[in-house]
């Protein structure tokens, strides 16, 4: 064998061991080298000499981060200075006023960026184009910064390069659903990353890349424990455990939030109530606030979830969801903090359908809650299903600032094994018509403030993160994390430019890749609405782990039971929402509950959300209900067995590590599919009396085989439960 080509193998084998190349620790910030020419030349060009003219520790962000996207994409090491004047290729700069640009940047411009906004731009001015990020806070830079690397990452034409941008909505906001035990409810990729044993003496490399990852796709804020909080976290070390974690996070723009659990004044103060209007209990919070704010004076605010599956909050003392949020909300507000109040309250002894309990709740308390109360709320009514209308609160509350909660960790949509890009169910609740004030009123137009003129708005996310080497378990759980992060920077944009962006910046940017994984992502949620819960079905999972299917579930608290929200019988199937049934339908806008109240008018993917229909009831397609299921079942199956074939021509463009990684989950993903096809079908049969399609796959399986199956150690459940 010839000298170079031992050497040229030993240099593969050296750069195949590299773990964290190709195990998707990197995520989308890879950084890989550009071998488009005309790209290359750019980039060594761009970041030859970097002047970055800001003293603070995010300048040192910044700089770290383009040396680093210099090296991997360029092969450069830049040359940085912090004097603005001298000729430089490219300036980062928090004083834009000091700019003579000369052109149609002005100061007015910059105003209107706000305290994150930046503008990317040329300075046609030098013969040698500097290009310029100008922002008026060292976050906007740092923005503004990834923005620039993001475009070069996904190869942006050089004339598309400029850009001006402002976030949509100001608390961009992930919401841990962390134990202290490091234990994570509905976590399906390991345990938490806080190591709050070590901290805050010992601060691991994650809590970095965690910051700079989030700061990429402009997520500014994070609550770091579980709505089901334990109120030890408001204890005074773990205190300056959180402080140890904040210092880390300030330089990336990033705040920390905790949750309240609204005992925590007897379970850790002593007392003996924890009423609301207790004057002792409101100065235990106001104490409370001062001692959090004194160690972190940056604190972002509360996160609580009260009086709902078992929390305890303002009812167990008569008061209302007003008084206990309004005692929290004046403890933080002398500080800057906030305080975002969960709408997501239901009771198994309410008689009212579930769907509509949080509207019964809040909709009476609109205009009771202070200036720095936001409320959260879940996309849709029931709980974060495969698809869900949009949440009826959405325009409901005009005097009360509301907030989007979305899932990111896929607790009902496959949980760690399942491939379900949510860029669609995100800019499908965004773009959602309230007809609230406005006939073209979206969702989004609630949340960020617009529609009703707040100041506050708050998009939230229930991560999907914990200590597997990859971050998400399934390394396409990373694209709902990077999909969260740009819809609420930006809530117009477009699920399929996300998702090129993050198959660009992930696999990289060749054709023979992009159009495979495109393929993949696009198909992928519709896939998992089709073989779980299509025509509106909803929450038909495993009792308590939500995995896998589960619509035989019967007994026990009504509202966590299958066979309370298909309702099927010989009669048919579905759950009438509409005036003849428990009326949720009269919570949205009248011209919402005129379009979907009508099966003939409502669009068939809510069919059965808001209607109990025959068997034989006909669709617009000419088959039954009954063929219409089966047939979307199978539909789903088949998506799935299209989606690994498209995979299949990967083999050999994507490094092996993480093409065998998706393709084992793949298929395990098609045996959960067929699993739900065939269970649903078998069981929804006995109901219908009717046969299957007869050219559809063949369903299979024991129907009591399927009921038996048992799952003690799925994961992200209370022990508990
Ligand atoms: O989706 C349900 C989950 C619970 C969760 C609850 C909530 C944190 O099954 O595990 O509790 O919602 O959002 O509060």
């Amino acid at each position: 064998m010839n000298r170079y080509l031992i050497i040229s193998i030993l240099i593969s084998l050296l750069l195949s061991t590299n773990v964290n190349a190709e195990s998707g620790y990197d995520l989308w910030l890879r950084y890989t080298n550009i071998q488009e020419k005309s790209y290359h030349k750019f980039a060594s060009r761009i970041f030859a000499e970097v002047c970055i003219d800001d003293t603070s520790a995010t300048a040192g962000v910044i700089s770290k981060e383009i040396a680093m996207g210099a090296k991997g994409m360029a092969g450069i090491d830049p040359v940085f200075s912090s004097a603005p004047g001298r000729k430089v290729s490219l300036l980062i700069t928090t004083n834009p006023e000091s700019l003579d640009m000369g052109h149609d940047f002005t100061t007015e411009d910059i105003g209107e960026l706000g305290p994150e906004g930046f503008e990317i731009m040329f300075d046609d001015n030098k013969p040698e184009k500097t290009l310029i990020v100008a922002a008026n806070t060292p976050a906007g830079a740092l923005y503004g910064t990834f923005t620039l690397l993001r475009k070069i990452q996904t190869r942006t034409k050089e004339m598309r390069i400029p850009e001006s941008s402002v976030p949509s909505i100001s608390r961009r906001i992930l919401n841990h659903w962390d134990n202290l035990d490091r234990t994570v409810e509905r976590g399906y990729a390991g345990f938490s990353i806080w190591d709050w044993h070590r901290l805050p003496g010992y601060i691991d490399q994650r809590y970095i890349d965690y910051a700079r990852a989030n700061a990429s796709i402009g997520i500014n804020g994070t609550v770091l424990t579980n709505v089901n909080a334990n109120a030890l976290v408001l204890t005074a070390p773990y205190i300056e455990k959180v402080k140890a974690l904040a210092d880390v996070f300030r330089p990336y723009g990033i705040r920390v939030y905790l949750t309240a659990r609204f005992s925590a004044p007897m379970e850790i103060g002593g007392m003996e109530t924890a009423d609301p209007l207790n004057p002792e209990v409101q100065q235990w919070w106001d104490k409370k606030a001062r001692e959090i704010y004194q160690v972190i004076p940056d604190f972002g605010g509360l996160l609580v979830k009260a009086n709902s599956e078992g929390q305890p909050g303002p009812h167990n003392y008569g008061r209302s969801h007003a008084e206990g949020a309004n005692m929290l909300a004046d403890a933080v507000a002398p500080h800057g903090g906030i305080v975002m109040w969960r709408a997501f309250v239901y009771s198994h002894e309410s008689p009212e359908d579930r769907a509509k309990q949080a509207n019964l709740e809040f909709e009476p308390l609109d205009g009771e809650f202070r200036d720095n109360v936001v409320i959260q709320v879940k996309n849709g009514p029931i709980d974060f299903q495969p698809r869900e209308p949009f949440h009826p609160l959405f325009g409901a509350m005009p005097e009360t600032p509301l907030a989007l909660e979305l899932q990111i960790t896929q607790e009902y949509l496959g949980q760690g094994t399942s491939l379900a890009y949510l860029g669609p169910l995100f800019q499908e609740t965004l773009r959602s018509y309230t007809y609230r004030p406005e006939t073209h009123t979206t969702v989004a137009e609630i949340i960020d403030g617009t529609a009703y003129n707040h100041d506050l708005s708050v998009i939230a996310g229930v991560s999907n993160i914990g200590n597997d080497m990859n971050w998400t378990g399934h390394i396409f759980g990373q694209a709902n994390w990077y999909a969260f992060g740009r819809f609420a920077w930006h809530h117009r944009l477009m699920q399929e430019k996300v998702a090129e962006e993050w198959t660009r910046m992930t696999f990289g940017s060749p054709d023979e890749i992009l159009e495979p994984v495109m393929y993949t992502l696009l198909d992928s949620r519709e896939a998992v609405v089709n073989y779980m819960t299509p025509l509106g079905l909803h929450h038909i999972m495993g009792r308590g782990h939500h995995y896998g299917p589960g619509p035989w579930v019967t007994g026990g608290r009504a509202d966590w039971t299958s066979v309370y929200y298909h309702r099927a019988d010989s009669s048919g199937i579905g759950f009438d929402r509409t005036s003849s049934g428990s009326n949720a339908l009269a919570q949205y806008a009248p011209e919402i509950g005129e379009k979907w109240g009508n099966p003939e008018t409502c669009p068939d993917k809510y069919l059965l959300w808001f209607h109990h229909l025959p068997w034989d009831y006909e669709m617009d397609s000419g088959n039954t209900l009954w063929e219409e299921l089966c047939y979307h079942y199978d539909k789903g199956v088949g998506q799935v067995k299209e989606m690994i074939a498209t995979w299949e021509q990967l083999e050999g463009d994507i490094d092996r590590q993480r093409y065998h990684h998706v393709e084992q989950l793949l298929a395990v993903q098609l045996q959960e599919a067929r699993w739900w096809k065939n269970s649903c079908l078998l069981y929804f049969q006995q109901f219908s009396g009717m046969p299957f399609p007869a050219d559809i796959e063949p369903v299979e399986g024991d129907l009591e085989e399927y009921r038996e199956m048992k799952f003690p150690y799925a994961p992200g459940i209370r022990p508990s439960w």
